[in-house]
């Protein structure tokens, strides 16, 4: 971050971000000048609420500039920024703020009437300013406070101090905010420079949200890092992504292997050429092969596929110079350690078979948010960090991933956790139980069904009032896409659910209700 600050003062005509709006004539430029400018105002702005090191700041915004403002500020102050998916819906955002024990909360000002009531319970929110979505509402916000006000603070000298936090969950418990401190993504952003070669006259097509350590710190911060210029358009649309990508000559795109299935099914795909892009990189969900095949058949460009983690950034990559291997996610950063080891001995395995894939370095997460027990699970005694995800090293040192020893669903590169989906139905009184998997699906990576069984007497419940009831209390993508109702779930001999054969009895969406 001090690199960006950097860039602000040695090229600050250059365009930082262009923002690319609905309609285009309403395209915001942001110079490196002006973004300091702004950072700083912001800065002076959270000082003058009142926002102290260490404070966990909030932000359920659009994307947008504010955010990018706020983030940037939230994090210079030597305060914890707390970014939150704008579909959370206000029972969700409720957990979230309660257990990071927020004292600032940035929120639309669309969702005011929506999550304004859930505020009053929360002792220890201390203000809450509510956005409009124009970006000149926040520049008129800021306009008051002189960046003056603001070059006493300068970064916090201690890299293990917590600068954000991102939620994760587990297979039990409710979601638990990891904690990455300045040094995890400082250590981060220059293994990624060395590795993809970042450059300054690059040009980054920016099509993900910014809630997430892919689109917030791989891709925008990635590009800030390096001094480069990143267009940011507030949602992702495959037409729009391949035009932009040739008219305005972008050298990266970062996405998800749902991305980049609907840019190779968008309409007229075949007409654009991506030969000039000189890094496309795909993450966060396995990349199917067929789907590798195909995008370079179609666009020119092999896709490098890295693997990371929200606890961790960016672990492994395939080489920007070298082989990309269709299947695997590459060869460990520069200063990152991955093994594979026995699940139940935690001894590192022969290459070539398949156990669980160990993280360390100093990307790694310092732990949980408030959670030494979860913190102290997570991680072996000499500091690797348990991933939950089984994968095999190739003699060339090249890795492949082969699952998860944990229940998760991907789908469209966002983790879901089936246990908080099961809590959800459980509330519903006509549920006795249920079991959600995830299914294969050929556009989002995997699908989430529900397996239910009905209380007695209330067989009048259907599918579509308990997608409905899930939507409410959960963020649109978490809810069950399909509904199956079954007799019982089966367990085995220690009352377990047997999920795997629950994915093979339903996922060809047999219902026997
Ligand atoms: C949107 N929907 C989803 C969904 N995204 N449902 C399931 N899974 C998803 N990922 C919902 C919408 O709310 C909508 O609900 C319906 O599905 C169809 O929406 P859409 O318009 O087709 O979807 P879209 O808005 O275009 O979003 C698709 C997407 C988006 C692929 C662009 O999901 C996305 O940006 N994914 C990237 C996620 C990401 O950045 N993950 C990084 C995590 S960090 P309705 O109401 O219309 O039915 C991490 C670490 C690492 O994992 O290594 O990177």
């Amino acid at each position: 971050m001090d690199l960006l600050r950097h860039h602000c003062l040695a090229q600050p005509d250059k365009t930082a971000i262009e923002l690319i709006d609905e309609p285009p004539t309403a395209n915001q430029i942001v110079t490196y000048g002006q973004l300091e400018a702004r950072v700083l105002r912001t800065m002076a702005l959270l000082r003058a609420l009142d926002v102290t090191p260490g404070d966990r700041v909030a932000l359920q915004l659009p994307k947008r500039l504010p955010f990018v403002y706020l983030h940037l500020a939230i994090m210079r102050l030597g305060a914890i920024c707390l970014p939150l998916n704008t579909g959370y819906p206000a029972r969700e955002l409720a957990y979230f703020l309660e257990d990071a024990e927020a004292r600032f909360f940035f929120a639309a000002d669309g969702a005011q009437s929506a999550v304004a009531p859930i505020l009053a319970d929360l002792p220890a929110l201390q203000t809450c300013i509510w956005i409009g979505e124009a970006e000149v509402a926040f520049e008129e916000l800021i306009a008051p406070y002189q960046p003056s006000d603001a070059t006493s603070v300068s970064l916090p000298a201690d890299p293990h101090t917590t600068c954000l936090m991102i939620y994760t969950s587990g297979t039990t418990g409710r979601p638990k905010g990891a904690e990455l401190t300045h040094g995890n993504l400082t250590a981060n952003l220059a293994s990624l420079h060395e590795a993809w070669g970042w450059r300054n006259d690059d040009v980054l097509l920016h099509v993900l949200p910014i809630f997430h350590v892919h689109g917030l710190i791989v891709a925008l911060q990635g590009a800030l890092h390096a001094g480069a210029t990143t267009l940011m358009t507030t949602r992702f649309d495959p037409v729009q992504t391949l035009q932009l990508l040739i008219e305005r000559s972008c050298t990266v795109l970062m996405a998800v292997p749902t991305i980049h299935r609907r840019l190779v099914d968008a309409p007229n795909a075949e007409r654009y050429s991506l030969r000039h892009l000189r890094l496309v990189t795909s993450g966060s969900d396995r990349l199917p092969d067929d789907l590798f095949k195909q995008f370079e058949a179609r666009f020119g460009v092999r896709l490098l596929e890295r693997y990371g983690m929200s606890e961790t950034g960016m672990n492994l990559s395939n080489p920007l110079h070298g082989e990309r291997r269709v299947g695997s996610v590459g060869l460990p950063l520069p200063g990152v350690e991955v093994r594979i080891v026995d699940a139940e001995t935690e001894q590192p395995l022969p290459d070539g078979v398949v156990g669980e894939v160990q993280v360390r370095g100093a990307n790694v997460c310092k732990g949980y948010w408030r959670q030494p027990d979860k913190t102290a699970a997570a991680f072996t005694p000499d500091g690797w960090l348990r991933t939950g995800d089984l994968g095999v090293r190739a003699p060339d040192g090249y890795f492949t991933l082969k699952g998860r020893s944990k229940d998760l669903i991907i789908s469209g590169g966002y983790n879901i956790y089936p246990p908080e989906v099961e809590l959800a139905l459980a509330d519903h009184p006509a549920v006795e139980m249920s079991a959600v998997v995830g299914c294969p699906d050929a556009e989002w990576g995997e699908r989430v069904v529900a397996l239910v069984v009905r209380r007695a007497g209330l067989a009048a419940v259907n599918e579509d009032d308990l997608i409905a009831f899930c939507r409410q209390r959960l963020a649109v993508y978490k809810a069950p896409r399909r509904v199956i109702f079954v007799d019982a779930l089966p367990r085995n001999a220690l009352g377990k659910v047997q999920k795997v054969q629950l994915r093979t009895e339903y996922c060809g969406y047999e219902s026997d209700g």
